[in-house]
């Protein structure tokens, strides 16, 4: 149906609001955002999309391409970036550099953004921009409301780590207002350093969360119930904004998400297989594994006796692999005869492949992840239990979530990136093996996944939530 021209709020008629999305960079940060800007069209908003550009992966770049050509209510809007010598900051991450990059670029939105027609009642901003923006928003007015792109646990950690000392961090952290402790071993590596880049905007991120005029999350009320409620009462930092749940966001109403895969034929391979027996096994798309670790993995899957889907990544950048010699031994990669010992029962790709769809598919039972935010979300929505295996990031704390939801399992002792500690390749297979044996893991994720879909449909929290925003977007003209 086409996208009605006007809201409904409190009786009375008024204009649709029309909204502007800022997303950052990395496709963690950009899938939230083109699935929340489908999400408002389609409930009869006006949406203008920005995009900081040059975009850092060849993956964001077809996705803004697939959603600007797919959707005719959406109005694209440049904003190229200025010139960034990166040479000197502290840190080498290609995305924390973007981030900064799109930082720094910000007063140039001012004028974009006051002279956008028809005016703009609401801004969406990413958590990662948003101490850079607010006060460019402020300015015009503009009302500016912050994107949280990962869990309510993890907005928590956001909003209370200025308070906590970078300079002496315990080594178990309190979050005022929740009753679990939280391990240092848990928290975003970069942290751990007052000086890290990442460290330095996250700690100015956190400081002016209370000045937007809301917080929208990309999470429900049944996934972290004490979380929420706590942010929601002040318990948390005093002076926070409403924080408003509304995932997971729908990935059905937005493009396919299949955007450049490349011809990968997995949903046919998956056809083949029978119903709940294959596992799915990816760490998202800026995480690569190391090829020590790669070989145990290979050794683990070999082992668990499982049939598997694997995505594997042997770089960050989505760039530097469509640049690899596709021949790269991959036998070298896996180990000797791997590939033909696992024929029929296991398959290896390289690229994108479409997870929404291949989470969707009957023959998935398992995934083996590491924990990014949506991927979590994803994996709830259809009920597919999950073995964890952060490697960095927000990952432990996200897996920390999922484990407690009753989802799936994360075994805590495994390392993460920068421990130097490989996990060896029976341990994964024997903890994969027992995930996938587990009547009781099975029936856990299938109340999970009845729980994510009820707040989603009308009636529930986050259909609510979504209700409420559009309705503070329209107030706020
Ligand atoms: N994704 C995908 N195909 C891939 C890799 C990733 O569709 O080959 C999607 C995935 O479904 C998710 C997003 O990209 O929506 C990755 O975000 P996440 O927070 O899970 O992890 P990140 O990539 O940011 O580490
Ligand atoms: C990347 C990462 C760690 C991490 C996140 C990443 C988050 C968490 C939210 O995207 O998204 C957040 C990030 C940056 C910031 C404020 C909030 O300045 O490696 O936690």
């Amino acid at each position: 149906s086409p996208p009605a021209a006007a809201v409904v709020v409190s009786g009375e008629v008024a204009a649709a609001p029309q909204v502007a999305l800022l997303p950052s960079a990395g496709m963690g940060h950009l899938t939230p955002f083109i699935r929340l800007a489908a999400e408002l069209a389609l409930r009869g908003c006006g949406v203008t999309f920005i995009t900081p550009t040059p975009l850092v992966s060849a993956a964001e770049a077809r996705h803004v391409a697939e959603l600007i050509a797919s959707s005719a209510g959406i109005r694209p809007l440049e904003f190229p970036l200025l010139p960034f010598d990166s040479s000197t900051a502290a840190s080498t991450d290609p995305f924390f550099l973007q981030f900064e990059a799109i930082r720094r670029s910000a007063s140039l939105l001012g004028p974009i953004l006051s002279s956008a027609a028809p005016r703009l009642s609401a801004l969406v901003c990413d958590v990662t921009l948003i101490s850079a923006v607010l006060p460019v928003a402020a300015a015009i007015p503009l009302p500016t409301y912050v994107l949280f792109t990962s869990s309510a646990q993890m907005l928590s950690l956001c909003v209370s780590f200025p308070q906590i000392s970078a300079a002496s961090l315990p080594a178990i952290l309190k979050i005022p207002g929740l009753a679990e402790d939280l391990p240092l071993r848990s928290i975003p590596q970069p942290l751990r350093d007052p000086g890290n880049l990442f460290t330095t905007q996250f700690v100015e991120n956190g400081k002016v969360m209370v000045h937007a005029d809301g917080i929208v999350i990309n999470t429900w009320e049944a996934l972290e119930p004490a979380t929420l409620a706590a942010l929601n009462t002040g318990k948390v930092v005093p002076g926070l904004p409403p924080v408003v749940a509304i995932g997971p966001i729908l990935p059905e109403h937005s493009q396919s998400n299949s955007a450049g895969g490349g011809g990968d034929d997995s949903l046919a391979w998956l056809d083949g297989q029978p119903t709940g027996s294959v596992v799915y096994v990816s760490f998202g798309s800026r995480t690569a594994l190391s090829p020590e670790q790669t070989r145990e993995m290979a050794g683990g899957l070999e082992s668990s006796g499982c049939r598997f889907l694997w995505v594997v990544k042997t770089k960050k950048l989505d760039k530097e692999e469509q640049e690899e010699q596709e021949e790269q031994a991959m036998e070298e990669l896996f180990g000797d005869g791997f590939l033909r010992r696992v024929e029929g029962r296991g398959r290896v790709v390289k690229g994108w492949v479409d997870q929404g769809a291949i989470l969707a598919h009957p023959a998935v039972g398992g995934f083996v992840s590491h924990c990014g935010w949506n991927s979590v979300t994803e994996a709830a929505l259809r009920g597919i239990r999950v073995l964890a295996w952060p490697q960095h990031g927000d990952q432990r704390m996200n897996a920390g979530v999922m484990e407690k939801s009753g989802l799936g399992e994360w075994p805590k002792e495994w390392s993460w990136q920068g421990e130097g500690v490989l996990v060896q390749g029976e341990e994964i297979g024997r903890r994969l093996r027992g995930l996938m044996a587990s009547a009781a893991v099975a029936a856990a994720a299938a109340k999970v996944k009845e729980e994510t879909v009820r707040s989603m449909i009308a009636g529930g929290s986050s259909y609510s939530g979504l209700a409420n925003l559009i309705a503070r977007f329209a107030d706020s003209r």
